[in-house]
């Protein structure tokens, strides 16, 4: 399609990237299952291997991960993306490429678990010091700032407090200390928020969440918005090898065609039982940037397009009554992960967010009677009227 970057958002999402097959008119981009590619001569192979445009070998890239790589990096506004095994690969992909011995990085204190985690354990063997902050407050992330600070790294909505993080304050920060900043934007995909437009030189993506939609595949995405930048994660990607597999990035396209409209029934849906439930009196608190009670409620009309799907809850009577909520329900479903076209409840202090320490998990809002839900599309009633049934029991 021509003049793709003046399209309307549906419009980009299903077509950027995409193109018809020129030899048999195929209208789905095809898999290309092969590891490696043939060249022409041996002059043809070493042109490729001088940069000249041509397939070599899978892990360097390929047709299909090329494609959906298009489309992110499109919808991002970015300039190319790369795909990863798992967003964990996207996230290490962003660490080994901006940090090493003598570095450091400020960080969101709520991460998905893992993302801190990795942090804390693995890096300090290679000499990066860390500094997680609660970046809600911009100010906490400027006060963090060293001489040798790197790397900036949000997640925003952050997972699984839903705290939210003001992009452009934290972009000018970041550079004035002279560092990057990288965002993990999986709870809001890019339909609903674009960091690098605010500012951000990376993007990140699970794209096992909202991006695929259908829970049936485990992906990452790093859109980079300079081609010097995106040069730098790739040498470090490819050399590493968590990149993508070809049916594995045809899985995602499929699943990305659909994600704005799928993204619209769930924020609805994630609207309405977040609003009934803010007045159930069996609720002790919600945090869901669609309602007014956020205390970022402004910042979320500002840099996001919608409030996404996902909130957290606690209810009178804290992990025990929790409990009964999440063994009780019959339409979500008790599981991690989100962004599903499913709804999944589940438990961050013990799941998701177990391995952090308990002060730490503490200090981030990662309390013990904290329930995360990601609203999938089912029909509205029978998700409020389940959770409204195991409700009464408490
Ligand atoms: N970033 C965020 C914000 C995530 O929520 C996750 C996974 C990752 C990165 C890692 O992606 P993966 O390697 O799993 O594709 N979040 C999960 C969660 O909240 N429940 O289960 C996985």
């Amino acid at each position: 399609m021509k003049n793709i970057d003046s399209r309307g958002a549906m419009t980009r999402i299903i077509h950027a990237g995409q193109h018809v097959d020129e030899q048999t008119g195929a209208v789905a981009t095809p898999i290309y299952q092969t590891s490696t590619f043939a060249f022409k001569d041996a002059d043809h192979g070493a042109a490729c291997f001088r940069g000249e445009p041509g397939y070599k070998y899978t892990r360097l890239g390929n047709p299909t991960t090329e494609a959906l790589e298009q489309n992110i990096a499109q919808l991002e506004g970015g300039c190319g993306g790369l795909g990863a095994a798992s967003g964990m690969a996207a996230v290490n992909m962003v660490y080994l490429t901006f940090l090493g011995q003598g570095t450091h990085m400020v960080g969101t204190e709520s991460l998905y678990g893992p993302s801190r985690m990795v942090i804390e354990n693995e890096y300090p063997r290679f000499g990066v010091e860390a500094s997680f902050v609660d970046s809600s407050d911009a100010q906490n992330v400027a006060d963090a700032m060293r001489e040798n600070t790197k790397l900036v790294y949000v997640e925003t909505p952050a997972n699984p407090t839903l705290k939210l993080t003001d992009l452009a304050a934290c972009a000018e920060i970041a550079h004035d200390g002279g560092a990057i900043l990288a965002v993990d934007n999986t709870f809001a995909s890019p339909y609903l928020q674009n960091p690098l437009e605010l500012g951000a030189d990376v993007v990140l993506h699970s794209m096992t969440k909202f991006i695929n939609g259908h829970t049936d595949v485990v992906a990452g995405m790093v859109v980079a918005k300079d081609p010097a930048m995106l040069a730098r994660l790739r040498k470090v990607h490819v050399n590493f090898g968590g990149t993508m597999d070809p049916h594995q990035a045809w899985l995602v396209l499929r699943g990305v065609k659909s994600l704005g409209l799928r993204m619209d029934r769930a924020q609805e849906n994630a609207m309405k039982l977040a609003t009934w439930l803010e007045k159930h009196p069996k609720v002790s608190w919600i945090r869901y940037p669609g309602l007014e009670s956020h205390p970022q409620y402004e910042l979320g009309r500002k840099q996001m397009r919608g409030p996404g799907a996902v909130f957290s809850f606690g209810v009178k009577g804290g992990l025990e009554a929790g409990k009964t909520v999440i063994n009780n329900v019959e339409v979500p479903t008790l599981a991690v992960s989100l962004g599903g076209i499913e709804t999944l409840i589940e438990h961050p202090a013990s799941m998701t967010h177990a391995g952090i320490p308990a002060e730490e998990k503490l200090a981030a809002g990662i309390t013990d009677d904290l329930v995360r839900i990601a609203v999938g599309c089912e029909t509205y009633e029978d998700l409020q009227g389940d959770i409204e049934r195991v409700l009464d029991l408490i």
